[in-house]
């Protein structure tokens, strides 16, 4: 019957529940919304993605009268998977702004990840799980890593330990997934968990399709470095979206025509990335300071598109800033932001924008509350927020000739200078900035950004490394994960930045653009290199 495609699914509304939605409909099911608690009641199965803060989900629910009718629901055994937040929820309470009540179905508290012992908080990133009893749904997932981001974590424990399918390792032992009957629940993403993550929404949809098989030997797992493929994404002289890639941030043909550099269609490139093995996608929109991406309605496209059909987490970046358009409508940056993950971002990239935002703090040391970043990771909440650094180098002789951090750089510069400090910049690289990329990023880091994207005009492009320099002095600096990001010419590039330094994740542009060496490529030989990546 048709009532057997149907999933109904519990969206209160408070962020981007668009990745359940698409993988959900990629498996040719169809979506009803809850609208009341009598809903909940009637459903055949219940999808619960929790998005956003605890005690704000907590509050629309009692409000609404759903609390009540989850837990009548969740006690009569329905079919049930929560998502994130919709798994913490079940449990008694939690430390986030709080302690907040929970739901209360499950004995235990959710606390937060302790960033001490050198496990960087939000927890984002690919991790295999130790499955510990049958779990129902997880029966493809073997040695495979599944997709995480989150700052706050259920712990087992003997009240709790008949809920448990799975646990992961980072830091503590934490509880990935609960199984009681028809009742799941899961800390990762299912839906940005590529292949096996679908295949663990298929099972929860379709449990016919459930053949028990025992759980596997696990090896013991670590955070997965991340491989991410980028997208610099800009209209071309003609109008039309293209991927470019620049030369230390150059774009354009040194032809006659001066041309825009034509790399490929953004939805196209990024299905293939994904196919590929990428970790995750990112779109920088690079004229996005200049050109306001509400108008530039082709970038939205460009995200709905690639969202319907690409389950890795997606980023999106440029433009996000306060804005006046031509007709004098004020827009919030928060408004921008908002939009872009209504459209399918996961998370939202800014760039010049946390400069004058860094800048002001650094000098003020006050936290107004009022930046893009304070705004929109005080909604989204911080893992959705990464900060783009686009630092240029600085040689200096001596250290004190500036009062900003410097490094003993690994490469004399060209008067023999020993010492550096990284320049930040906005507007895509055109206007330098008094703040250097550490005290940036140390800023940013107090602003509420939960990653940082770090590139480095100087390697852009280049193909001869990372700047390895740069991103020791940031990775170290830092709690929150690190992106390395240009300069990636060959696969023995992704090793060096991993070995040398804390970065969490390597990006690369222009090796994977113009094919000369495929993702699986760089995968296979950081595997090889015993550093540990999803494969
Ligand atoms: O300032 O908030 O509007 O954001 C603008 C965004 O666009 C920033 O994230 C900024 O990094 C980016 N951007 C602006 N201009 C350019 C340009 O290239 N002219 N691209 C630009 C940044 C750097 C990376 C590149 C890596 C890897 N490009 O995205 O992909 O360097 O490249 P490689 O592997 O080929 O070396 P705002």
């Amino acid at each position: 019957s048709s009532g057997d495609s149907v999933v109904t699914l519990l969206d209160y509304g408070a962020g981007n529940v668009r990745s359940v939605r698409n993988a959900i409909r990629f498996l040719g099911f169809e979506i009803k919304d809850v609208q009341t608690p009598q809903d909940i009641l009637n459903a055949s199965r219940l999808v619960f993605p929790g998005v956003g803060a605890f005690a704000a989900a907590m509050e629309v629910l009692s409000k609404t009268g759903m609390d009540e009718a989850l837990c009548s629901y969740i006690e009569k055994d329905r079919p049930f998977l929560g998502i994130c937040l919709g798994l913490q929820l079940l449990f008694e309470s939690s430390e986030e702004n709080g302690p907040v009540k929970g739901l209360g179905l499950i004995p235990g508290t959710v606390g937060r990840f302790d960033s001490s012992n050198g496990f960087r908080v939000p927890h984002i990133g690919w991790n295999a799980l130790q499955i510990t009893k049958d779990s129902g749904i997880l029966d493809d997932v073997g040695n495979h890593h599944v997709y995480f981001v989150h700052s706050y974590r259920a712990m087992p424990s003997d009240d709790n330990s008949e809920w448990i399918s799975s646990t992961c390792d980072y830091g503590d032992k934490f509880i990935a997934s609960i199984r009681r009957g028809n009742v799941h629940a899961v800390q990762f993403h299912p839906e940005k968990s590529g292949d096996v993550g679908l295949s663990i929404l298929r099972r929860f949809l379709n449990p016919k399709s459930n053949m028990t098989k025992k759980p596997g030997e696990v090896k013991a797992s670590k955070l997965a470095k991340r491989v991410i493929a980028c997208l610099d994404v800009r209209a071309n002289d003609k109008g039309d979206l293209v991927v470019t890639k620049g030369d230390q941030y150059d774009v354009r043909e040194h032809t006659n025509e001066n041309e825009v550099r034509n790399l490929g269609k953004p939805v196209d490139l990024a299905g293939q990335y994904y196919k590929d093995g990428a970790d995750e996608v990112s779109f920088l929109n690079i004229t996005g300071f200049r050109d306001f991406p509400l108008g530039d309605l082709p970038m939205l496209q460009v995200l709905r598109y690639t969202s319907e059909n690409v389950f890795v987490p997606l980023t999106v970046g440029g433009g996000i800033r306060d804005f006046t358009d031509s007709t004098g409508r004020y827009y919030s940056s928060l408004e921008v932001a908002s939009e872009y993950f209504r459209s399918g971002a996961d998370k939202i990239s800014i760039g010049s924008d946390a400069v004058y935002a860094a800048e002001e703090y650094f000098r003020t040391g006050v936290k107004t509350g009022k930046t893009s970043l304070e705004q929109i990771a005080r909604v989204y909440g911080n893992q959705a927020v990464v900060v783009s650094i686009d630092p240029r180098r600085v040689y200096v002789k001596d250290p004190n000739d500036v009062q900003l951090k410097t490094v003993r750089v690994s490469n004399l510069g060209p008067n023999g200078e020993e010492y550096a400090w990284y320049q930040c910049t906005v507007n895509g690289g055109r206007e330098g900035r008094p703040i250097g990329a550490y005290e940036l990023a140390k800023a940013v880091e107090e602003l509420g950004a939960g990653e940082i994207l770090l590139n480095c005009i100087d390697c852009d492009g280049q193909g001869k490394g990372f700047d390895v320099d740069l991103i020791k002095l940031i990775s170290d600096a830092v709690s929150i994960p690190v992106i390395a990001s240009s300069g990636a010419g060959a696969p023995a590039h992704f090793s060096e930045v991993f070995n040398k330094t804390n970065a969490s994740a390597a990006l690369a542009a222009g090796i994977f653009h113009r094919k000369e060496v495929p993702i699986q490529t760089v995968k296979e030989h950081l595997l090889k290199e015993g550093i540990e990546v999803r494969i």
